[in-house]
């Protein structure tokens, strides 16, 4: 497949749409950009609903790949998870297969994989393989995304590149994070890897830098050509400093998902 050139970024006005609006052009790529809210500074960028499927169906016309970040990212009511996220993610792909896009890098989730118990000790890494074992609706709607995008590579050779994202933030701001953050910087290299490498298929890989404190197997991702360059151990010493080592007897730090699993953050919207 020729490399990518002008790629659809959905979700572009939320946290990680921003930091990746600035950082993927670098890689190469031009941006038509997407969200449901006006994307400060960029009138040009698509004001439209998942939900309206013509607009949808026009803001994929043209492109060469898309990444997917739109989406309730949160939990929040099923109702809300079913329209934004399930029924989005589902009018993206048949936009897509309608004009013939070849490629789509979906922002899938931890939380997707969130009642996996956190490896300890010796434990091996976390392997892509494990179960799905969604912490919250809105893990499951990333469960039911890696299924869609595998449904139509094997029914309509779409490729897609899952990426399970940790934690991707401009710096980690919890223990927990240590083990999860994807720093900017690896995030947009992650996402280059992975709209550029030959052949994916339907790949899933788990998002994150090289942390010295990983639970996972980057693997899959290194696979595709994904060369991390950041750790989170320069902010341990404060982090644990500040907010003490887990407690290995409390639920919200048994799983990979942390609190989602006890306490999930709620959207607010
Ligand atoms: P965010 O909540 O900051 O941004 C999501 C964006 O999607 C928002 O700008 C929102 O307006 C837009 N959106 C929501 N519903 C929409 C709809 N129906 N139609 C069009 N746009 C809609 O989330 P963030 O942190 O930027 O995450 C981006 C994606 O990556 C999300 O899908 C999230 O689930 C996923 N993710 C993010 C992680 C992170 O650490 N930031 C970790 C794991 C997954
Ligand atoms: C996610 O999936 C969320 O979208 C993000 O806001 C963070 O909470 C992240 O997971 C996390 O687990 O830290």
């Amino acid at each position: 497949m020729p490399s990518p050139r002008t790629v659809l970024l959905t979700g572009a006005a939320g946290g990680m749409g921003t930091l990746m609006r600035d950082l993927l052009p670098a890689h190469g790529y031009r941006l038509r950009l997407l969200d449901l809210r006006p994307v400060e500074g960029e009138p040009e960028a698509i004001v439209a609903d998942l939900a309206d499927r013509d607009a949808v169906r026009e803001a994929v016309r043209g492109v060469d790949a898309i990444v997917h970040l739109a989406g309730i990212s949160l939990e929040a009511p099923f109702e809300k998870i079913l329209r934004a996220n399930i029924e989005g993610t589902y009018h993206l792909y048949e936009a897509a297969r309608e004009e013939g896009v070849r490629r789509i890098v979906f922002a899938s989730s931890n939380h997707a994989v969130g009642f996996t118990p956190r490896p300890r000790g010796d434990d091996p890494l976390v392997p892509v393989g494990t179960p799905h074992r969604p912490d919250t609706f809105y893990g499951l709607s990333k469960s039911f995304g890696e299924d869609l995008a595998q449904l139509y590579w094997d029914r309509h050779g779409l490729e897609t590149v899952s990426v399970r994202i940790g934690s991707c933030f401009p710096e980690p701001t919890s223990v927990r994070m240590l083990s999860l953050w994807l720093s900017p910087a690896d995030g947009a290299r992650l996402l280059h890897a992975a709209l550029t490498a030959e052949d994916v298929g339907h790949t899933v890989v788990y998002g994150s830098s090289a942390n010295t404190r990983l639970w996972w197997d980057l693997g899959p991702a290194r696979a595709l050509g994904y060369a991390p360059q950041d750790d989170s151990e320069p902010y341990a010493a404060r982090l644990l400093a500040e907010q003490g080592a887990p407690d290995d007897d409390d639920p919200a730090h048994a799983c990979l998902g942390g609190h989602f699993v006890t306490d999930p953050p709620l959207w607010p919207h």
